[in-house]
């Protein structure tokens, strides 16, 4: 009786010794899926956040200013959003001038009515035209 009893306990006790390290890899496992589905969801965010730029919005992509020529209204903001792989342009208007970068936005607002020309002085035949109307 007794050894049969002690083997019952002995079985027990191996079963929950298997069980644990079951449990506790399930547990890491469901871990390491959190904190990876959290990193990729973060750049996904991030990365779908910045062409989603509120207001009115040129892209720079295949060497040129997309559109061309943008209406807005006094007081709009303009953001242009570099989306030409890895080569550098800028901005450069009158009273407006972003940095030489080849990702990123710059953003200017237009205070007053006027048609506002700008250039990339990288390459001179890229221009473009903000047209602000009151
Ligand atoms: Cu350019």
């Amino acid at each position: 009786m007794r050894l049969t009893q002690r083997s019952t306990v002995s079985q027990q006790h191996r079963g929950l010794a298997f069980t644990h390290p079951h449990l506790t890899l399930a547990v890491l496992a469901g871990l390491v899926a959190l904190v990876l589905s959290a990193c990729g969801s973060g750049e996904a965010s991030t990365a779908a956040a910045e062409p989603d730029v509120d207001g009115p919005t040129v892209t720079i992509e295949d060497l040129a200013f997309a559109p061309e020529t943008l209406a807005v209204e006094t007081g709009d903001t303009v953001t242009w959003v570099w989306n030409d792989g890895a080569i550098d342009h800028d901005v450069a208007g009158d009273d407006f001038q972003s940095e030489v970068m080849s990702e990123g936005s710059f953003s200017h607002t237009f205070e007053e009515p006027g048609t506002y020309d700008y250039v990339c002085t990288l390459h001179p035949n890229m221009t473009g035209t903000i047209e602000v109307t009151e």
